[in-house]
């Protein structure tokens, strides 16, 4: 996979260059690059920003440096009227994705990062301010599939963070970036439910035990606790999650008690 995001703070997201990020890139699973949104400007103050048409705060970055940019690193038109373009793959894993971060976008899931995890080309569009000018995503909508997203109903400064966080939820999917491919098979949210708790040595830390349950030996018995524990723990905090999820009557059974 190869992974490109464009931003007025490039050094905002060296963390993509650390730990399994890194790894992955060094074992030659993931490439990384980060373009500095200003290296596109034309003029002496290297403006990337204008006041919004209909007023109101803020400012809304310019579709012009934007399009320069993106249109680079997708290798699309150098004028978004152009239709002289790449022929769009009819296989969407080959197609480029443009992944915008923004609190107006599609709430970022588990269930995304896995369609984003079957893509070879992901190209984030970091905004600042009140946002990129909407011309360019209609645009850019024309050439490559494009997807607004966001982290939850918060507002942060900028498309940065968001970056950090959807690439560390979609490179770990990437088969042979984890160590160990059974540990996201049992994440939180794989089978629709909160994991339950962990524990380690030592069995007893200042007067308190782990659960008798997991030194039993007995796996069906340590399955059943572990499922008894998710569904306790996601009846309490997500209530909603379990909609979705397939009940049976043992874990009726739990959730009654
Ligand atoms: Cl993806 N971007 C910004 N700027 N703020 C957010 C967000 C994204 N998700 C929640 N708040």
């Amino acid at each position: 996979m190869r992974i490109d995001a464009l931003t007025i703070f490039p050094e905002y997201l060296e963390p993509l260059g650390t730990a399994i990020l890194g790894r992955a890139q060094t074992k030659g699973l993931l490439e990384v690059g980060v373009h500095d949104l200003r290296n596109w400007t034309r003029d002496v103050h290297r403006s990337v920003d204008d006041t919004p048409f209909g007023g109101g705060p803020g400012m809304v970055m310019l579709p012009g440096v934007w399009w320069a940019g993106l249109s680079e690193v997708l290798g699309l038109p150098t004028s978004p009227q152009d239709s002289s373009e790449t022929t769009p793959s009819d296989d969407v894993g080959r197609r480029p994705l443009l992944v915008v971060p923004t609190p107006a976008g599609r709430p970022f899931t588990q269930q995304l990062a896995e369609e984003f995890a079957t893509r070879s080309h992901l190209v984030f569009a970091c905004g600042r301010y009140e946002g990129i000018d909407q011309r360019v995503f209609d645009a850019a909508a024309e050439h490559v599939d494009v997807v607004e997203v966001s982290l939850g109903d918060y507002v942060l400064i900028g498309g940065e963070v968001a970056v950090l966080a959807i690439s560390e939820a979609v490179v770990r999917l990437i088969p042979g970036v984890l160590g160990n491919q059974r540990s996201h098979e049992e994440d939180s949210f794989s089978d629709g439910l909160l994991e339950g708790p962990s524990y380690t040595r030592p069995e007893v830390w200042e007067g308190i035990a782990v659960p008798e349950v997991l030194k039993s030996g007995n796996h069906a018995r340590i399955d059943r606790w572990r499922r008894d524990q998710s569904l306790l723990r996601t009846a309490e905090r997500r209530p909603e999650l379990l909609a979705d999820v397939e009940l049976d009557k043992a874990d009726f059974a739990v959730l009654r008690s």
